[in-house]
């Protein structure tokens, strides 16, 4: 099938648009990290660019030209007194990007612009080699992922924003796909610093909550993720490769089986088949791909990310289904959410 249209072949608008893709992510990254929509955000008028760059600490041509730019990306509104520009927040921009808000994705803009953007430097290298880039990007030979993944402090509290964000989008949509309320007993399987599982225990009550992870995410998640409130959720410090994995009647793993290669998926989901009680589950939490290879591209681009970044790739449903089904689950559903991440429900 030819998609092009006659006005591509005489003029290619989306290719140009495509080549700038990377100037329009680093043109929102660095307004979020000079705090550009923040200052917007607490001031209770619109703010010169004069005032912002002084405020910011940042040139004061530099700071027109991103300005500038951002009205172009819809991230920021301008109006023009006495010729003067004096720039407010769009709508977007003040639920998704100031750092203050619950809705926030200001740690997932950042780990895009630190690692993942630094990583994606070696994409032609990662496709060539079929491998992670982390040597390369960051000096790291270790061969355990993460390991490299959480090469510092830092980059894993990092890490552990950025996984938390999303949650806060489609974390309701995602547990709210299936009717989950008869399972009692819920392990959340590298839930990390637990914004799902927050998520959870908000629809199911009644339920019990415990997140598996390794010792150091939980240290961190029990330190930094978990003190607004008195959260009913338990931590379990384990390593689900080596460690045993306790009895449950369901097991949540959201993006944790595109993590690895085919042979430790499998590994894995079959101890978590043992672990399970008869009639329990397994709720993998993942992006698809459409099963004719047609999209959609964010899966496609995160597919590529995968293989940069960890020793895994997206699949397709039936590809979840088909590691579902060889571990031993049955019943297997599919329900997507119309948001970037679907869910998949085994039965024992
Ligand atoms: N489920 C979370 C989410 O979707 O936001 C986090 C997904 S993150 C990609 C993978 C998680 O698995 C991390 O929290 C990581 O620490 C954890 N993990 C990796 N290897 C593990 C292991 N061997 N045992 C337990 N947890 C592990
Ligand atoms: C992982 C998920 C991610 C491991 C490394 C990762 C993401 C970024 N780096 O399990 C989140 C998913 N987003 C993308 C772009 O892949």
């Amino acid at each position: 099938m030819n998609m092009n249209t006659a006005e591509d072949l005489d003029y290619p608008r989306q290719l140009l648009e495509y080549k700038d893709g990377f100037m329009v992510s680093k043109t929102m990254f660095a307004a979020c990290e000079f705090g550009v929509f923040d200052l917007l955000h607490e001031s209770t008028e619109p703010l010169s660019t004069k005032v912002i760059a002084s405020r910011l600490n940042i040139n004061i041509d530099g700071a027109d030209r991103l300005l500038s730019a951002c009205v172009g990306l819809k991230l920021l509104e301008v109006e023009i007194k006495n010729g003067e520009a004096f720039y407010t927040n769009t709508d977007v921009s003040r639920i998704y990007l100031i750092k203050s808000s619950p809705k926030s994705l200001y740690h997932m803009m950042m780990y895009h612009s630190h690692t993942m953007y630094r990583c994606w430097h070696f994409l032609p290298q990662a496709v060539r080699e079929g491998k992670n880039q982390y040597e390369r990007t960051f000096g790291i030979s270790s061969k355990d992922l993460f390991e490299a993944l959480y090469r510092s402090e830092d980059e894993m509290k990092t890490f552990l924003l950025h996984m938390d964000s999303i949650w806060n989008i489609c974390g309701k949509a995602v547990i709210t796909a299936f009717d989950l309320s008869t399972f009692k007993t819920v392990y959340d399987l590298g839930g990390c610093s637990g914004a799902l599982a927050k998520q959870f225990v908000a629809v199911y009550p009644e339920s019990t909550v415990t997140i598996l992870d390794l010792p150091k995410v939980v240290q961190a998640a029990k330190k930094h993720f978990m003190t607004d409130k008195e959260w009913p959720i338990n931590f379990h410090e384990g390593d689900f490769f080596n460690d045993t994995i306790p009895e449950a009647d369901l097991f949540i793993m959201a993006r944790i089986i595109h993590d690895w290669s085919e042979e430790k998926c499998l590994q894995l989901l079959n101890k978590v088949y043992k672990s399970c009680k008869p009639g329990g589950g397994v709720l993998l939490v993942e992006v698809l791909l459409n099963e004719d290879r047609s999209g959609p591209l964010t899966s496609q681009l995160y597919s590529l990310n995968m293989l940069i970044q960890t020793e895994g790739k997206e699949r397709t449903a039936s590809e979840y289904e088909m590691l579902l089904a060889a571990s031993g689950f049955r019943d297997i559903q599919v329900k997507t959410t119309g948001k970037d991440y679907d869910a998949i429900l085994g039965r024992k």
